[in-house]
């Protein structure tokens, strides 16, 4: 399977503005199958535990704060080339960088508040589907 899968949140502004929906079909329409997927609210630690590789950058706080404020929506998906073809689906980090028709060009906020995490490999996908779901296997 590795290769296959990636993993995605959809963040707390997209999920408090009613994206989820929209934002889902766009994934669906674009191949990507829904493995697994469940809404939850991140604790401020549990956030800053998921993003602990920026933990020494400047918008870390910044970051858990927001990723802590309101209820995410976690989701293991599955498609060839998920990974590199997800990053694709949701264009660049900030919004005003990102292509016409990406998912952060139509639905993101700001660089920050940019409604959809991606993995940005195959390794941190299987690490990131296992923090979030830890009964992997029966998916
Ligand atoms: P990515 O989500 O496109 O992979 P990363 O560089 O891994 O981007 O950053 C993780 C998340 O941190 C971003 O999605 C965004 O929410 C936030 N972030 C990144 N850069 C900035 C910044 O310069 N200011 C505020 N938040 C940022
Ligand atoms: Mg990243």
């Amino acid at each position: 399977m590795l290769g296959n899968r990636t993993f995605t949140m959809v963040k707390p502004e997209a999920v408090a503005n009613s994206n989820t929906g929209a934002i889902l079909a766009k994934i669906e329409e674009a191949g990507f199958r829904i493995v697994a997927m469940k809404k939850l609210h991140l604790s401020e630690e549990r956030a800053g535990k998921f993003y602990a590789v920026h933990s020494e950058r400047p918008f870390f706080g910044e970051l858990v704060e927001y990723m802590s404020s309101g209820p995410i929506v976690a989701v293991i998906l599955e498609k060839e080339d998920a990974v590199a073809d997800f990053r694709t689906l949701i264009g660049a980090t900030d919004p005003s960088q990102a292509e016409e028709g990406t998912i952060r060009k139509l639905f993101a906020e700001s660089k920050a508040k940019n409604a959809v995490h991606g993995s940005d490999s195959d390794e941190n996908a299987a690490i990131e589907s296992s923090f979030f779901f830890a009964d992997l296997e029966q998916f």
